[in-house]
């Protein structure tokens, strides 16, 4: 099984780039952002309760993220790999993974680091919110906050995935098709 953590800060092109991927590998996307905002357009208690962290830019609980993940990963036993985008973003959001995948006899086979710098960041998440309606791309006060909280509780993720030889890291400034060409050549080397 390939199973890809696509990780990188808030407007970094992990959704953009996780299309691209699925159709290439054929896998399956788990994208914690894109399931946090169907419950709250389907009005869930636990999308209430999502909505008011998402729309400040901070996390939701780890506990709310990895039962998400976990119930996924059940209803796709037959999957041939995942791409695990936007999750883990703690270190316990990590571990807990980890444990699940271990249940599952498979395991993280790489993490694929797309690294911005936040000037680059703060203009894509801006220009976006012009179309998106989603209120945490709207101001650069809530921008400056999703910078920060990955900063202080995703970044350390780079270490934890580098302690098990793991890591890879792309440039994520350049065009999507050359992002993508660089990312499927970490691939191959894996694969
Ligand atoms: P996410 O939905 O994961 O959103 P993101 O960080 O905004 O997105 P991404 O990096 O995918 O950017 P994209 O490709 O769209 O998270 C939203 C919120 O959900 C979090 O703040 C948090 O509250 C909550 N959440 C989600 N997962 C969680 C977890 N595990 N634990 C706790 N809370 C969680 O790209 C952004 C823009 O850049 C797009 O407009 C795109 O067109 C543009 N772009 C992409 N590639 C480009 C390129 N190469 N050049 C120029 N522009 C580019």
């Amino acid at each position: 099984m390939l199973n890809i953590v696509l990780f990188g800060p808030p407007g970094a092109g992990k959704g953009t780039q996780s299309e691209k991927l699925i159709a290439e590998y054929q896998l399956m996307h788990l994208s914690t952002g894109d399931i946090l905002r169907g419950e709250i357009a389907a009005g869930t208690a636990l999308g209430l309760e999502a909505k008011k962290l998402m729309d400040a830019g901070s996390l939701v609980p780890d506990e709310v993220v990895i039962g998400m993940i976990s119930s996924k990963l059940d209803q796709n036993k037959n999957a041939d790999g995942f791409i695990f985008d936007g999750f883990p973003r703690t270190v316990k959001q990590a571990e807990a993974l980890d444990k699940l995948l271990a249940q599952k006899n498979t395991s993280i086979t790489m993490m694929l680091a797309l690294e911005v710098n936040d000037e680059e960041l703060t203009k894509r998440l801006l220009f976006r919110g012009k179309f998106s309606g989603r209120a945490d791309d709207q101001n650069e006060e809530i921008i400056r906050n999703r910078i920060k909280e990955y900063n202080n509780k995703t970044a350390p993720l780079k270490s934890y995935y580098s302690a098990q030889s793991k890591f890879q890291s792309v440039n994520g400034v350049g065009t999507v098709d050359e992002i993508f060409s660089n990312l499927r050549g970490k691939i191959a080397t894996v694969k």
